[in-house]
C-alpha cells in the first residue's frame, strides 16, 4: 500500500488521551493532537526564553551562548531571571516539551494500533535529562547542580563534574553505560550490514532471505538471534545505555562524594586478602 493511501486509511478520529476530537487533526504531515499544541507551546516559549537569555548575555556566537543555572546559594528556591531564573523557566519548558512529545507519540501509537515501544524508549532519554537537571540537583540541595544550556558550556560542565570525582572512568555505572553505548553501535553495524548484504543484492541477482541471514551468523558464531530478536536486543542495549548513564550521574554526589578510583578499594578490603 502506498504511503498516501495508507495515511488516508488510518487518519481517522479516535485514540486521543485528552481533548477528544478537539485537536484531532493533521497539519501537512504532522499529527497535532492536544499534546502537539502543548509541544509547540513549550518549545516556542522555551526557545524564546533562550533567545532572551542570549540577548542579555555577552555574545551572539551560537557556540558560546550560555544560560547558566542559579548560584548554589539559591538552593532549591527560585532565582531572579537574570541569575538563573531563566534557566529554571527553560528547564520547565524543556520538560513540558519532551513530556508532551512523548504523549503525542502515545496518541499516534493508539491511532495506529501499535505498541508503545517508541514513547517508552524516548522516556528513557527524558529520564536521563530529568536526572541531570531535577533529580540530582534536588538530592544535592541546589538547582545550581544542573548543567548550563550552551553548546560549549555544557561540555565544560561535563568535564568539570568528571574531574570533581578525580577520574570519572572509574565510576562503575559509567563503565556499564559506556559499554552499552559501544555494544549498541556494534549491534546496529552488524544488523545494518547483514540486512543490506541480503536484501540489497547486485542488479540481476535474486534477493536473499532470512535463512541466508540466519545462516551467516550460524556459520560464523554458531547462533542466530533472529529477525525479531535483534530488534529486541538493540532496544535493550540502547535503553540500558541511557539507564546506566542516569545511574552513573545520580550516584556521583548524592551517594559517593570521593574520587571514583577510591571506590574500588572495596576489592582490596575484601576479607579474603587479610
Ligand atoms: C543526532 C538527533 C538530533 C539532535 C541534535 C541536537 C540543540 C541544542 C541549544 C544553543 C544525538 C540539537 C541541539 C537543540 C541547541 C542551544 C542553547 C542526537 C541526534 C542535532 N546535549 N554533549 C552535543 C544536547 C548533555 C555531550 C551536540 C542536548 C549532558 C558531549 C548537541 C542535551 C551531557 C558532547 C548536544 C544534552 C552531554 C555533546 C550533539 C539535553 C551528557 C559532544 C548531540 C537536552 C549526556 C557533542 C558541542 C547529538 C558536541 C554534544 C545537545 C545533554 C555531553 C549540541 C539537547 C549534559 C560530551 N550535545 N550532553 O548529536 O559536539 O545527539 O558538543 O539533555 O561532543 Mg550534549
Ligand atoms: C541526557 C539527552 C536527553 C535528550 C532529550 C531530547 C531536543 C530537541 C530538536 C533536533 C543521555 C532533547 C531534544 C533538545 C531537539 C530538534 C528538532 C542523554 C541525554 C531528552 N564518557 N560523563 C556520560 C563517555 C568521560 C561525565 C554518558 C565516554 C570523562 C559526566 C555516557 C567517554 C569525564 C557525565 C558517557 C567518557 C566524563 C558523563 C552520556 C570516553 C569528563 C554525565 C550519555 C570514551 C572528564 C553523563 C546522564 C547520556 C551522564 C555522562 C560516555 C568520558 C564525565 C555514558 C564514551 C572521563 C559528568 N558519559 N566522561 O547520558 O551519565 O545520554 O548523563 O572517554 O553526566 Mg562520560
Ligand atoms: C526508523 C525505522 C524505520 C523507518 C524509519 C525510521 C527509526 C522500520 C520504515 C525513522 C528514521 C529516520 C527517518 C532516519 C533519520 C533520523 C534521525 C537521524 C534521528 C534525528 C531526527 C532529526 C534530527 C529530525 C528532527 C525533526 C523533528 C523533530 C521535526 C520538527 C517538527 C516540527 C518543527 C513540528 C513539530 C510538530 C508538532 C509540535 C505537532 C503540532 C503541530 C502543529 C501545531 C503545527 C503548527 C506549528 C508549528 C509548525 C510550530 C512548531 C514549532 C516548534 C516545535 C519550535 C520551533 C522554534 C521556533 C523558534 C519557531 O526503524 O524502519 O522506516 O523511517
Amino acid at each position: 500500500m502506498s504511503m498516501l493511501s495508507f495515511e488516508r486509511k488510518y487518519r481517522v478520529r479516535g485514540g486521543t488521551l485528552v481533548g477528544g476530537d478537539l485537536f484531532d487533526f493533521w497539519v501537512g504531515p504532522f499529527y497535532v493532537g492536544f499534546f502537539g499544541v502543548t509541544t509547540a507551546f513549550f518549545a516556542i516559549l522555551g526557545t524564546a526564553l533562550i533567545v532572551w537569555g542570549a540577548a542579555l548575555g555577552p555574545t551572539w556566537n551560537l557556540w558560546q551562548i550560555n544560560i547558566a543555572p542559579p548560584d548554589l546559594k539559591y538552593g532549591l528556591g527560585l532565582a531572579p531571571l537574570r541569575e538563573g531564573g531563566l534557566w529554571q523557566l527553560i528547564t520547565i519548558c524543556a520538560i513540558g516539551a519532551f513530556g508532551s512529545w512523548a504523549l503525542r507519540e502515545v496518541e499516534i501509537c493508539r491511532k495506529l494500533g501499535i505498541g508503545y515501544h517508541v514513547p517508552v524508549a524516548f522516556g528513557v532519554a527524558i529520564f536521563a535529562y530529568v536526572t541531570l537537571v531535577v533529580i540530582r540537583p534536588v538530592l544535592l540541595g541546589a538547582w545550581g547542580h544542573g548543567f548550563p544550556y550552551g553548546i560549549f558550556s555544557h561540555l565544560d560542565w561535563v568535564s568539570n563534574v568528571g574531574y570533581q570525582y578525580l577520574h570519572f572512568h572509574y565510576n562503575p555505572a559509567h563503565m556499564l553505560a559506556v559499554t552499552f553505548f559501544f555494544t549498541t553501535t556494534l549491534a546496529l553495524a552488524l544488523h545494518g550490514s547483514l540486512v543490506l548484504s541480503a536484501a540489497n543484492p547486485k542488479k540481476g541477482e535474486p534477493m536473499k532471505t532470512a535463512e541466508h541471514e540466519n545462516g551467516f551468523f550460524r556459520d560464523t558464531i554458531g547462533y542466530s538471534i533472529g529477525a525479531l530478536g535483534i530488534h529486541r536486543l538493540g532496544l535493550f542495549l540502547a535503553l540500558s545505555a541511557g539507564f546506566w548513564s542516569a545511574v552513573c550521574i545520580v550516584i556521583s554526589g548524592p551517594f559517593w562524594t570521593r574520587g571514583w578510583p577510591e571506590w574500588w578499594t572495596w576489592w582490596l578490603d575484601l576479607p579474603i586478602w587479610r
